[in-house]
């Protein structure tokens, strides 16, 4: 493996390209980033009522996400402690226990051993029961209904972990009523590594009016005005780039939260919407709220406000991702409303979707490059916007007036660089001290 301090070079703007092949690094990953982190599992929409679970992953890790009899949020191991059988091979339903198929063994919906078959005639009685239960993760906890859990004890709690970006996620999920998953998620495999769409949500305004030229036009996007990138003029950068620290990020484009689709209900929404949020949280809010959104949440899951699209990118090698991809709308939005924005949703970045097939090409030609011996060792450059960025008297994080940048970009490698140099949670709360070319100079 190379040099790990050199994977990640000048302030988070050059990768080695080895990051998006090597299975040693990717190891790595799994040990210093998955095993860490809080990783988004589901929302509480999901799994309401007692009995409810859902499987996923955290990394590579399969997990049973269960809502416990007393209402309780549980996560654990979907993995048999007797001889190690995947135990539930539902995505989701509503269970009262789990029993694995190869020899019996039963857990409630907490992960705890509840049932051993032949217990007295083979174990003699002698087995305890407290010992064997699914392996619960460290912590769980939610954010505005979304559920996230860590395999780290000694993770800073998930408030900590989201920062400036649960101040940013407050405009739009902070509302009367809450937000709601519309499922069933849609499931696709794709052959890329998965860091390239997180960087691709994180922060890419640089793409949509060249990859997206031509769904712009079909769809009669108001984004339109940017296809081929030929009448891009300065001012239509209307917007910002944010990285957080912790690795989160986004791009905004200023009153664009309808940038995929044009419908007068969703105006009306925002405008009503709106006038609360600027009510509770002031100004800033309603303008976040106003707004389009790409965004990441470090390390793997990311979100497009206003195209409604929430994506969890799961790793399943160094090449290969299962992309997950749910409707998120305001659970008190009318019904048909709702309906249309999960229809417009799939046809945009569904697995189908005109936009989501569009980048899945560049995501794969991105990571497959890389196959090439010589090709991989060279690195690649995310270096736009470095001298236009800094900490904000409006904004928190490191920001860059104009959403075409790559700001956010630059905050998940540092990040990720940290996480993979082993630092600690003490030595990451104090900040990196090379957030931006500002604060260094
Ligand atoms: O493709 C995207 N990430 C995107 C599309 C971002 C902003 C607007 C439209
Ligand atoms: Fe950006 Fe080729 S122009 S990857
Ligand atoms: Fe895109």
């Amino acid at each position: 493996m190379k040099d790990l301090s050199a994977l990640i070079q000048e302030n988070g703007a050059v990768q080695d390209r080895s990051i998006y092949w090597d299975e040693d690094i990717y190891e790595l990953e799994q040990e210093r980033i998955f095993a860490r982190s809080w990783l988004f599992l589901t929302h509480e929409s999901q799994i309401p009522l007692p009995g409810d679970f859902v499987t996923t992953r955290m990394g590579e890790d399969e997990v049973i996400v269960s809502r416990h009899s007393d209402g309780s949020l549980q996560a654990y191991l979907n993995s048999c402690p007797h001889r190690g059988n995947q135990v539930c091979y539902a995505e989701m339903g509503n269970a009262k226990s789990f029993t694995c198929a190869y020899h019996g063994w039963a857990f409630g919906t907490d992960g705890k051993l509840t049932n051993v078959p032949l217990e007295g005639d083979t174990y003699y009685s002698d087995i305890n029961k407290d010992r064997f239960g699914m392996q619960s993760v460290a912590q769980i906890d939610s954010f505005r209904g979304l559920i996230f859990a860590t395999f780290d004890a000694g993770a800073p709690s998930l408030n900590e972990w989201l920062g400036d970006m649960g101040w940013y996620l407050d405009s739009f999920m902070d509302v009367p009523g809450g937000t709601e998953l519309l499922g069933p998620s849609m499931k696709s495999i794709l052959d890329c590594n998965w860091k390239v769409t997180v960087e691709n949500f994180i922060g890419d305004g640089y793409h949509v009016g060249w990859a997206h030229a031509a769904a712009l036009d079909a769809i009669k996007s108001p984004l339109s005005f940017m296809k081929g990138n030929a009448a891009f003029d300065p001012k239509d950068n209307g917007g910002i780039q944010v990285a957080t620290r912790g690795g989160h990020g986004m791009g905004i484009i200023w009153d664009m939260a309808a940038a995929l689709h044009v419908n007068p209900a969703y105006h009306e929404w925002l405008e009503y919407r709106g006038a609360q949020v600027r009510e509770k949280q002031g100004e800033r809010a309603e303008k976040l709220l106003k707004g389009h959104w790409n965004a990441s949440i470090f390390p793997n899951c990311s979100f497009l406000h206003g195209t409604n699209t929430f994506k969890h990118w799961q790793p399943r090698g160094p090449r290969s991702i299962e992309v997950v991809t749910w409707t998120l709308v305001e659970k008190e939005m009318p019904q048909e409303l709702k309906e249309y924005l999960a229809v417009m949703m799939m046809m945009t970045f569904g697995t189908a979707g005109m936009l989501e097939t569009d980048d899945g090409e560049n995501m794969e030609g991105c990571t497959g490059s890389n196959r090439g011996w010589m090709t991989r060792q060279g690195k690649i450059y995310s270096g736009m916007g470095q001298i236009n960025e800094g900490p904000n008297s409006e904004w928190p994080g490191i920001v860059n007036e104009g959403f075409v940048a790559e700001t956010s970009y630059r905050g998940f490698y540092r990040t990720w660089a940290d996480m993979m140099s082993g630092k600690s949670w003490e030595e990451m709360a104090r900040g990196d001290g090379r957030r931006s070319i500002k604060e260094v100079a």
